[in-house]
């Protein structure tokens, strides 16, 4: 078997939310198997700086500012990523927010975030990329889902129903875009060290809870997710779609 199938050399990727936590790894990773990555956030300042870190360590980067639960921003977005890097054969739907709350006590403003950040932009970002795959009779979506694509936890239900909405859009996107040679899967990491889990980590309790919850006894590495996204990414999964690949030490795997 040949490590060619995993070379993403000659492929321009976008990815969303990707100027710091587990977008940004996964960019990296991508980068690092040969594709040239487009880094994207609304920060114009924190995705210069990302995108300068990665061009420092020699990898093909560049950056796209644009919100991705704005359709025209979008549209822009895209437009001006693939100015950049060329047609984008690889999109990973990154982007997301995490506003917990208990349910009777979540204001509908931190649902329509949620959803808007984790499940909207999906479907705008994977619309207007998804022209240019047709258009080229092939393409790659990873839609990075999460735990709470499974399981619920209280105070996020609004992620969890984004999250829950990702898995089943990304089988939508399977069954449809098929037959134009575009796989679509998801990544479901478990608990990983980042901006949106540092609250839970420095939680004491928390911390105990999920280390005996996680088989593996502890939290992720990003750096343990590149390895399942650039296979999403690369040839090795060109017969794969519509599953959802979780990196999450166990988790799921366990009552
Ligand atoms: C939480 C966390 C989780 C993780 C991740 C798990 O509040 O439980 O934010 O949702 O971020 O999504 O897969």
């Amino acid at each position: 078997m040949s490590t060619a199938l995993f070379d993403l050399g000659g492929r321009a990727a976008l990815v969303t939310g990707s100027s710091q936590g587990l977008g940004l790894v996964i960019a990296r990773g991508l980068a690092e198997a040969g594709a040239a990555v487009v880094l994207n956030g609304r920060d114009e300042a924190k995705l210069a700086r990302a995108v300068e870190g990665l061009r420092a360590a020699g990898l093909a980067a560049h950056g796209a500012a644009f919100d991705v639960t704005d359709a025209a921003a979008v549209d822009r977005g895209v437009a001006a990523a693939e100015r950049e890097a060329g047609p984008i054969d690889i999109l990973v739907n990154n982007a997301g927010a995490q506003r917990r709350a208990a349910l009777l006590e979540m204001d509908e403003a931190a649902w329509r975030t949620v959803l808007d950040a984790n499940l909207t932009s999906a479907f705008l970002v994977s619309r207007r990329a998804a022209g240019g795959m047709i258009a080229r009779q092939g393409g790659k979506i990873i839609n990075i889902c999460s735990m709470m694509s499974e399981l619920g936890r209280a105070t996020t239900a609004n992620y969890a129903a984004a999250k829950g909405g990702l898995k089943m859009l990304t089988r939508a996107m399977a069954v449809e875009w098929a037959r134009h040679n575009i796989q679509a899967n998801g990544l479901g990491p478990g608990y990983f060290l980042t901006e949106m889990t540092r609250p839970l980590a420095a939680d004491p309790k928390f911390d105990a809870w999920l280390r005996a919850r996680t088989p593996a006894g502890r939290w992720g590495r990003p750096e343990e997710l590149i390895g399942a996204a650039v296979f999403l990414a690369s040839r090795a999964s060109d017969f794969v779609s519509g599953q959802i690949i979780y990196v999450d030490g166990g988790i799921l795997a366990a009552l």
